[in-house]
């Protein structure tokens, strides 16, 4: 085989993994154009996390916190999937059992065609209204239209995402822990892995024995636990990941 810049151990796995995981964040979306929350371009450097993202601010900030995502939900609309959310849906044709693990709730993934996603911290098209339940998806985004709106039931009107202090969605968490706990090979891909009890996949994808692979612009906390740090831009980094995998499994059909 010719030669690589990516670590034996690696190649090795690539040959004989049958499930992979994908641990996602923020960052595999930036190169799409939208913001990340932490690092020198994040959105919350301007934005206090604990003022936006939970559920007292939304109690007393409605319309503020409604309006921040009004304003990302435009963001995400007009965002297309970057080479790294292909890459990541075209791993799907070379082994049995991909699935992707995000903290986004940006819905690019899906619009990459990655089949099996689990949405840890919610998706931003999704509004449910607290008292009643009731589900207001895909709402429309009238700029000369301010402040948040309200159910027929006259409650307040909600993202269905998860916010400081909530619980994940648990099907999906617990999906997730599967999936990690019998993964060959987990990729932890774009995120500071500061938010828990997301940022435990890797960790349980590491104690059942899978070789970690972190992709990131810079080092994270997560950094001295991954058996392989490449620093790069996801975009970047996935397809020439990718692109072993195909001169592999092409070497192996002759
Ligand atoms: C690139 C790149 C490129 C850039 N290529 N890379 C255990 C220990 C400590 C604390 C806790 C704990 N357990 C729970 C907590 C508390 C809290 C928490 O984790 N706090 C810590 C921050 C201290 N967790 C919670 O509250 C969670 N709930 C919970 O625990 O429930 C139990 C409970 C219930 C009741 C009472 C008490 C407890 C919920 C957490 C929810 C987080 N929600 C948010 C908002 C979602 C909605 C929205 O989108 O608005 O989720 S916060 C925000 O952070 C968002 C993200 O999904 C999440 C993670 O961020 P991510 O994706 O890592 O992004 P960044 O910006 O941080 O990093 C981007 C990375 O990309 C950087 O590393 C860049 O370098 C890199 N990058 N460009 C590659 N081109
Ligand atoms: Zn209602």
């Amino acid at each position: 085989m010719s030669e690589t810049k990516f670590p034996k151990e690696l190649l090795d796995k690539l040959v004989t993994a049958e499930n992979i995981v994908f641990f996602t964040g923020a960052g595999i979306s930036a190169e799409s154009g939208v913001p990340t929350f932490r690092g020198k371009d994040g959105i919350w450097n301007k934005l206090k996390p604990e003022e936006l993202a939970n559920f007292n601010a939304f109690l007393r900030n409605t319309d503020m916190v409604w309006e921040w995502y009004q304003y990302r939900r435009k963001i995400v609309r007009e965002a297309q999937p970057n080479p790294g959310h292909l890459a990541i849906a075209e791993f799907q044709n070379y082994f049995p059992n991909v699935t992707v693990v995000t903290q986004n709730v940006d819905n690019l993934h899906k619009r990459a065609g990655s089949k099996k996603i689990y949405e840890l911290h919610g998706n931003i098209e999704r509004n449910f209204c607290i008292d009643c339940k009731k589900w207001y998806n895909d709402v429309p985004i009238d700029e000369n239209k301010k402040g948040a709106i309200k159910c027929d039931c006259g409650g307040l009107i909600r993202p269905d995402v998860v916010w400081f202090g909530e619980y994940l969605p648990q099907d999906e968490f617990k999906q997730s822990e599967w999936e990690a706990g019998r993964s060959d090979i987990c990729f932890v891909v774009g995120t500071s892995a500061v938010v828990y009890p997301a940022a435990y996949i890797p960790f349980t994808a590491l104690q059942a024995g899978s070789y970690l692979v972190e992709v990131n612009i810079e080092p994270t906390d997560f950094s001295s636990h991954a058996h392989y740090s490449y620093f790069g831009e996801a975009g970047k980094v996935l397809p020439e990941i990718l692109s072993e995998v195909k001169k592999i499994k092409s070497s192996k059909k002759q």
